[in-house]
């Protein structure tokens, strides 16, 4: 498993920063932290692309010998991703229902606020980014008011940093909240330290070792402990 996840981290890596999906520069990201490097899921964004990314995920969730019984996609991100992944599933062999949300609950035809397959049983959250958590909170609680159980979440991007409590900096992560304390499953496609490994490699060029230095210093400052 090891090998086979690290060659497709760094492999995901690549395909990230050559769709300009991956940047670097300064951010501000949701907890108001600057950051070195931003990963924008919104980027990838023809079809070709598309499908890579769902091949990343259905590989990855392969990989990783995750248990689940359907995919559910949060609102508005996690909608193209549910779809594409679970064709991709399919495609792997892997048919599973797939279900996703609106933001806004519809007062006629259909009703509700959930579209798709019926949630039941162990779901898979698909989502894009982990930092605080903040999003992957309102998945699992809308899969549990359904009566299903939130199993797993898939994300292409652990940024492996700490997670806030009312504004303030807590010593882990938000995945590995999710893990240690919600009882989860949670599948990375890549997570900081791949990004690390991919600019340790700079090959001399003096920009990419620049953009490693800033990432390192941010880690420093805010990344977990394994
Ligand atoms: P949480 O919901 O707090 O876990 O943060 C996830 C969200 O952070 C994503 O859905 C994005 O809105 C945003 N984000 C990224 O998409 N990419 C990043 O590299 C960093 C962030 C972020 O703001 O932390």
């Amino acid at each position: 498993q090891g090998p086979v996840r690290d060659r497709l981290a760094q492999d995901f890596v690549r395909f990230a920063v050559e769709s300009g999906v991956l940047r670097f520069g300064e951010f501000k990201t949701k907890a108001g932290r600057m950051s070195p490097y931003f990963f924008n899921a919104g980027l990838f964004d023809d079809g070709a692309k598309m499908g890579r990314l769902a091949q990343f995920y259905a590989q990855a969730l392969v990989a990783s010998g995750i248990e689940f019984d359907m995919l559910f996609g949060p609102a508005y991100k996690g909608i193209p991703l549910g779809a594409t992944v679970a064709v991709e599933l399919a495609r792997l062999g892997r048919n599973v229902p797939f279900a996703y949300n609106r933001k806004e609950a519809k007062d006629h035809g259909e009703g509700g606020t959930l579209v798709g397959a019926p949630l039941k049983g162990r779901v898979l959250i698909i989502d894009d980014v982990m930092s605080a958590g903040t999003a992957a909170r309102e998945s699992i609680a809308l899969i549990r008011a359904a009566g299903a159980t939130p199993h797993a979440i898939a994300i292409a991007l652990d940024r492996q940093e700490k997670a806030t409590e009312n504004g303030r900096d807590v010593d882990h992560s938000a995945v590995q909240y999710v893990r240690r304390e919600l009882g989860m499953q949670v599948c990375a496609i890549a997570r900081l330290a791949d990004l690390l490994r991919y600019l340790e490699a700079d090959g001399g060029d003096p920009q990419i070792h620049a953009h490693h230095e800033r990432v390192l210093a941010y880690r420093q400052r805010y990344g977990v402990d394994d």
